[in-house]
């Protein structure tokens, strides 16, 4: 499908948002195969992570294919981002984003930004079964959608002097989710892999997150400490949401910041991650972290 190679010379993020050009219009029906796919699937602006979940192709494959076809002229990127940066109107986009309907985003982005609304990325983190597919789920405007990311790692042999280097290849399920903040603002939540074997995943998961949620369980606090401790290293804002598995909550959002040793200023909440009202202010709670982080 992409003959052998892992890169095209275009990089995609996985929250990229892909549209289709003139040019690609016109191929639009004589493309064959994944090509004509997803030239087809892209007559709406929408991200590389999508297209790989629609089209059931593992997401390496689906952002090699973007590349190419961006390469060839027939797909556009948006190359404008607001990661890294939040900025306000992201936070009225948050609070407004109950009523999907009543969303008009005014500012001018200038010359480009037209054809594409532009991602922004939040990553929702934690220990197995905390919620992540629940948060995500409960607020996404579009069916949760999971997709594969095939992986091949190249891991050295056990003797090293044989300098023998061994490849596996392992598929894993990525939940992300949508949310349209406005005509030309989308919201990508993408929730991290359980497993520790997929940490190399987060890297690319993280680049460019405005930043995180990480989900606790509070009756076994310690699995979230590897996302506590990757946030602080690469200094992503982060909040920490406490899930009421038990229907109430038992613990004191300062006693849980304490016992997970993070900084005073750092947000603390309870949340019901099957609730679109609570994951939602767990959002608007991230958003305004990060800029106060941002502007300090
Ligand atoms: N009581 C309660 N159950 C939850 C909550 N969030 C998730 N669950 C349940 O906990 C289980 C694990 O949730 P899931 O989202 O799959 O966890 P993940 O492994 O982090 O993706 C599921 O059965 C959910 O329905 C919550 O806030 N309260
Ligand atoms: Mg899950």
């Amino acid at each position: 499908m992409t003959g052998g190679r892992t890169r095209s010379a275009t990089e995609v993020a996985i929250e990229a948002i892909v549209y289709r050009t003139p040019r690609g219009d016109a191929v639009a029906g004589s493309l064959s195969f994944e090509r004509g796919q997803i030239l087809a699937l892209v007559t709406a602006p929408q991200s590389a992570a999508e297209i790989s979940a629609h089209l059931h192709l593992p997401l390496g494959v689906a952002r090699v294919l973007v590349g190419d076809l961006v390469d060839e002229g027939f797909l556009a990127l948006n190359t404008r981002s607001a990661t890294g940066r939040p900025d306000l109107r992201l936070l009225e986009g948050c609070s407004m984003a109950s009523e999907p309907s009543d969303m008009v985003v005014t500012d001018d982005l200038g010359p480009g930004s037209a054809s594409a609304p532009m991602p922004v990325k939040i990553v929702v983190a934690g220990g197995f079964a905390v919620g992540k597919t629940r948060f995500v789920g409960s607020i996404s405007e579009i069916e949760p959608l999971t997709t594969e990311a095939a992986l091949t790692r190249v891991s050295e042999g056990v003797d090293d002097t044989s300098k023998v280097s061994t490849k596996t290849t392992t598929t894993v399920a990525m939940d992300f989710g949508r949310l349209t903040l406005g005509e030309d603002l989308i919201l990508y939540l993408f929730g991290t892999p359980g497993q520790d074997r997929f940490w190399f995943m987060w890297d690319d998961l993280v680049r460019g997150a405005i930043g995180a949620v990480v989900l606790i369980d509070t009756r076994r606090l310690e699995d979230c400490f590897p996302a506590v401790d990757y946030f602080e290293e690469h200094q992503i804002p982060f909040v920490v949401g406490m899930n009421c598995f038990d229907g109430e909550m038992t613990h004191d959002p300062d006693d849980v910041r304490e016992a997970l040793a993070v900084s005073p200023d750092t947000p603390v909440l309870t949340l019901d991650a099957r609730e679109r009202e609570s994951t939602r202010n767990a959002l608007l709670e991230l958003v305004q972290h990060a800029l106060v982080r941002a502007t300090a």
